[in-house]
């Protein structure tokens, strides 16, 4: 009897243990990684700004991954560009703008940014002197939320 016991007891402390683990695990470990456009990936003519709204929530640290071949004799260039404020993004004015992976680092497993910031990132394609982004709509915003909000 006395064993029995012990031994919810110890199947008890193990529950305990469990539960604790789970609540001290850091937020970020829950962080999910997205392929920006999914198989469509980073090309002119898909609405960005649909994917972002399918896709969404994004919390804070998950990874979106810009995937893009490397231009040649038949593929076209892509880049990605973060523009400083609303106004700029709006008319694809890449002037101040600042790249974050250029032509050839879409190639392969894709180039990845981590979602550090909660603050507005404006992405857009700086190619063809910001045509991709007015006319190809190679552009979005995502704005990180907290991570604690994730409700999965
Ligand atoms: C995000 O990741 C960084 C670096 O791994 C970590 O220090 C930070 O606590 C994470 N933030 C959240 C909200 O998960
Ligand atoms: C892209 O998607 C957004 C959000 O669904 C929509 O408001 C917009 O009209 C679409 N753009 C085009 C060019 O279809
Ligand atoms: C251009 O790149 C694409 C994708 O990487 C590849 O499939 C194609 O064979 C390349 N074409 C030439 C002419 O090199
Ligand atoms: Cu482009």
């Amino acid at each position: 009897m006395a064993e029995a016991r012990s031994g919810a007891a110890l199947v008890a402390a193990a529950a305990v243990v469990a539960l604790l683990v789970l609540a001290l695990a850091p937020e970020g470990s829950r962080a999910e990684r997205f392929i920006v456009g999914d198989a469509a990936r980073w090309t002119w003519g898909y609405n960005y700004t649909d994917w972002v709204i399918k896709k969404g929530p994004f919390f804070q640290n998950d990874t979106l991954v810009f995937m893009y071949d490397p231009p040649n004799a038949t593929v076209h260039a892509h880049s990605v560009y973060m523009m400083r404020n609303a106004a700029d993004y709006q008319s694809c004015n890449l002037k101040a703008a600042k790249l974050v992976a250029g032509v050839t680092q879409g190639a392969g497993s894709g180039f990845e940014f981590v979602l550090t910031k909660r603050k507005k990132h404006y992405f857009v394609c700086g190619e063809r002197g910001g045509i991709h982004c007015t006319m190809g709509q190679m552009k979005f915003i995502v704005k990180p939320k907290s991570s604690a909000c994730r409700d999965d």
